[in-house]
């Protein structure tokens, strides 16, 4: 059918096939075969997160940040996480417009994967495209995503380093600690250091991360618009890196490992789960409706019936 040739391709890393075993990933219409021959080719790539309230300049960061990579040679492949739909476009279109300079590089792969739809399924479909990105011999994969909402968090935990991007005026960071970004950060990016407020800015964020955390991650001030502070930025970025690839890089990788493994069985638990509740949710609602049980049996009753069908213990079972 197809596939084997499709997994070969990708692992030759073509941009095509790769693009297109994203989206049958995206579709959950990918082979087995294909993400066994993908699982198979994995070579360790550096997982870089990039987060940060929409408008921080996080995709102009990361055009620069691709730049100073290939500028080494190695190859990048970016996936951006956006919230708004495929149709509508907005921030989708946002993201590739501030990326085009590397769209006809071979040593890039661009992707946005619109996170509407997915809920709880995102990072799972995202976990899937960074192997693929991997399987097809990128060395980094630098996941942008828009720093509102759960499914931020949980894509964050998946990459090896993650950098919080901030901006001057975002009023005392709050909308930075409401998101629970001051836990997540490895590096800090004060962007548009072009603009007033920055300096003040960084030295709340000093405070700050250093009260949330036991040690104090770095805090870059960047301008992505003027380039400025970029390579103090890559710096840290790759010093983080170096540490991924010594030996004691273990923990950062088996962290992402399990983090992975984490998010793709809760995407197969959902899309069976989904699967069943189309099946037995119009009978429960009917249930609902004639107030013969309440929502809360209804959803019981539901996810109790899809434990059973996993054979798995129906309560109570650890995790
Ligand atoms: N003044 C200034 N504007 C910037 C800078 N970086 C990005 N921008 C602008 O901020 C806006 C949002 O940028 P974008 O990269 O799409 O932000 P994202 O939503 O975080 O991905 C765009 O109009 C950019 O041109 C910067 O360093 N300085
Ligand atoms: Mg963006």
């Amino acid at each position: 059918m197809g596939e084997r040739t499709l997994a070969g391709r990708v692992l030759k890393g073509d941009r095509r096939a790769v693009a297109r075993a994203i989206s049958l990933v995206e579709n959950g219409e990918a082979p087995p075969q294909l993400l066994d021959e993908v699982g198979k080719n994995l070579g360790g790539t550096f997982i870089l997160g990039l987060t940060g309230p929409p408008g921080t300049g996080k995709s102009t960061l990361v055009d620069r940040l691709i730049a100073e990579y290939r500028r080494r040679k190695m190859k990048v492949g970016v996936i951006a996480v956006d919230p708004t739909s495929p149709i509508t476009g907005g921030a989708l279109l946002g993201d590739r417009v501030r990326m085009v300079q590397h769209t006809l590089d071979s040593g890039v792969f661009i992707r946005s994967m619109a996170s509407r739809g997915w809920s709880g399924g995102l990072s799972g479909a995202v976990s899937e495209a960074i192997q693929i990105l991997d399987a097809a011999g990128m060395k980094l994969v630098i996941i942008e995503t828009v720093g509102i909402g759960q499914s931020d968090i949980e894509i964050m935990k998946i990459a090896h380093a993650v950098i919080v991007v901030t901006m001057p005026g975002l009023g005392d960071d709050v909308q930075v600690s409401k998101a629970g970004l001051m836990e997540i950060g490895d590096i800090y990016a004060v962007n548009k250091s072009d603009l007033p407020g920055a300096d003040a800015m960084v030295i709340n964020l000093l405070s700050v991360v250093r009260d949330m955390k036991g040690k104090s991650p770095p805090v870059i001030k960047v301008s992505a618009l003027k380039g400025e502070g970029v390579d103090r930025l890559y710096d840290a970025a790759e010093a983080i890196r170096a540490r991924f690839l010594s030996p004691e890089g273990e923990v950062m990788r088996l962290r992402s490992t399990r983090g992975m493994i984490v998010e793709l069985a809760k995407r197969k638990l959902l899309s069976d789960l989904e699967g069943r509740a189309s099946t037995r949710s119009a009978g429960l609602a009917a249930r609902v409706a004639g107030h013969e049980i309440t929502f809360e049996q209804a959803a019981e009753l539901l996810a109790d019936s899809q434990r059973k069908y996993r054979g798995a213990p129906v309560r109570g079972s650890d995790r």
